[in-house]
């Protein structure tokens, strides 16, 4: 017993230094199909929507890096995909495939130490080594993933999350990129705004129109002046970010999802009630057994309906009670009903359920 400072908590003080890596697997959903099709390597392929020779509706989830030569990527709609590469192979979406990969991929990274998963082929690690034995780590993870689940990944390590995230997508696919907090500034300066978490495309406008278009051009922005056109806290926020500055743990806890939904665009846009309905009570099936898989029950239930001119609307009715499938499928019905009277055909529909009591 005593309270001299020795030289072993010195050590312990030293590797209590947080290192935080960020792991995102490159073009995850063809990866995936690519691993259990090795045939597939080398050519292009695009995961999404049937592209029906340049006819098909909905968009292309993700394409490999052969199909990105070509422009492909993800968001875009499967018809301007299929102009830029007919010859591509096009496959829908397996979320069983995955799903099936994504937990394997994050127990893989458990080991390490602690994980947030923060997306289907993303998560950070928190690791307590030093600098250069993390990249050791980092080394070593990505090619136990490759060894054990035949897809790649693209690791950031630094001080933060925020940093760690954006070194991540630095150089990919199966990219390396450690900033350490002497580098932090020289690392971020010359990007762009939008590649910081707080930015999304409407604050990336608005800061384009005040001339800042890199993160150095934020860095040098009067915060006075920011203050005033994104409010007090953004504004401070933002700022912080922009300096690489970030305290936000990992935590192991799973965001609980808010909602569990689905949607789908039909082939031909349809006034076709008995199949609309028929839908969609296939669809609530499949979202009351991912809830029930996570032991919810849901109280309320939203429904969206996009029509053809594209025209999007919702609807939502909440019960004092969480609801059973047949009452579910009941309330969609009941919601569902004013928008056939409408005139226009409908394009788009979509259901999930929210407000859920844990079991
Ligand atoms: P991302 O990690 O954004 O993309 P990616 O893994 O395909 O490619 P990258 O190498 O650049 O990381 O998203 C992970 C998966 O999420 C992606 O494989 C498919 C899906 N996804 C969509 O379904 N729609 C989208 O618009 C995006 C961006 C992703
Ligand atoms: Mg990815």
């Amino acid at each position: 017993m005593g309270y001299f400072i020795t030289a072993k908590d010195m050590e312990e003080d030293d590797k209590s230094k947080k290192i935080i890596l960020h792991i995102d697997l490159d073009a995850f959903f063809a990866a995936c199909e690519e691993a259990v099709n090795p045939k597939l390597r080398n050519k292009a392929v695009v995961i999404g929507a049937n592209p029906m020779k340049g006819k098909g509706r909905g968009v292309v989830s993700t394409a490999n890096y052969e199909a990105r030569k070509y422009g492909i990527k993800s968001g875009m709609p499967i018809t301007w995909a299929y102009r830029r590469n007919p010859n591509a192979v096009y496959l829908p979406v397996n979320f069983t495939l995955y799903n099936k990969v994504s937990e394997n991929v994050m127990n893989i990274l458990r080991k390490y130490g602690k994980v947030e998963q923060t997306g289907i082929d993303e998560a950070f690690l928190e690791l307590h080594e030093d600098w250069e034995k993390s990249e050791k780590t980092a080394k070593k993870i990505q090619r136990e993933i490759f060894r054990k689940e035949k897809v790649t990944a693209s690791i950031g390590i630094a001080g933060n999350k925020l940093v760690a995230k954006i070194a991540s997508d630095f150089r990919k696919p199966k990219g390396l990129t450690i900033v350490k907090p002497s580098e932090v500034i020289m690392f971020l300066s010359p990007l762009p705004v939008n590649m910081l978490q707080g930015v999304g495309p409407k604050t990336n406008e608005k800061l384009k129109t005040l001339g800042i278009e890199t993160i150095k051009d934020l860095q040098e922005y009067p915060l006075e002046k920011l203050k005033m056109h994104l409010g007090e806290n953004y504004a401070g926020y933002l700022k912080e970010n922009a300096f690489g500055k970030d305290d936000s743990e990992v935590s192991e806890e799973k965001e609980e999802a808010k909602s569990i939904g689905l949607q789908e665009t039909f082939q031909k846009d349809t006034k076709d009630e008995k199949m609309i309905i028929k839908k969609l009570n296939k669809m609530i099936e499949e979202i009351f057994k991912t809830a029930k898989g996570q032991n919810k029950k849901a109280k309320t239930i939203v429904i969206k309906v996009r029509y053809e001119d594209f025209a999007t609307f919702t609807k939502q009715k909440k019960s004092k009670f969480t609801l059973d499938l047949k009452q579910a499928k009941a309330i969609a019905w009941e919601l569902m009903l004013p928008f056939f009277k409408d005139k226009r055909k409908i394009r788009l529909i979509g259901i999930s359920i929210k407000d859920f009591k844990v079991l």
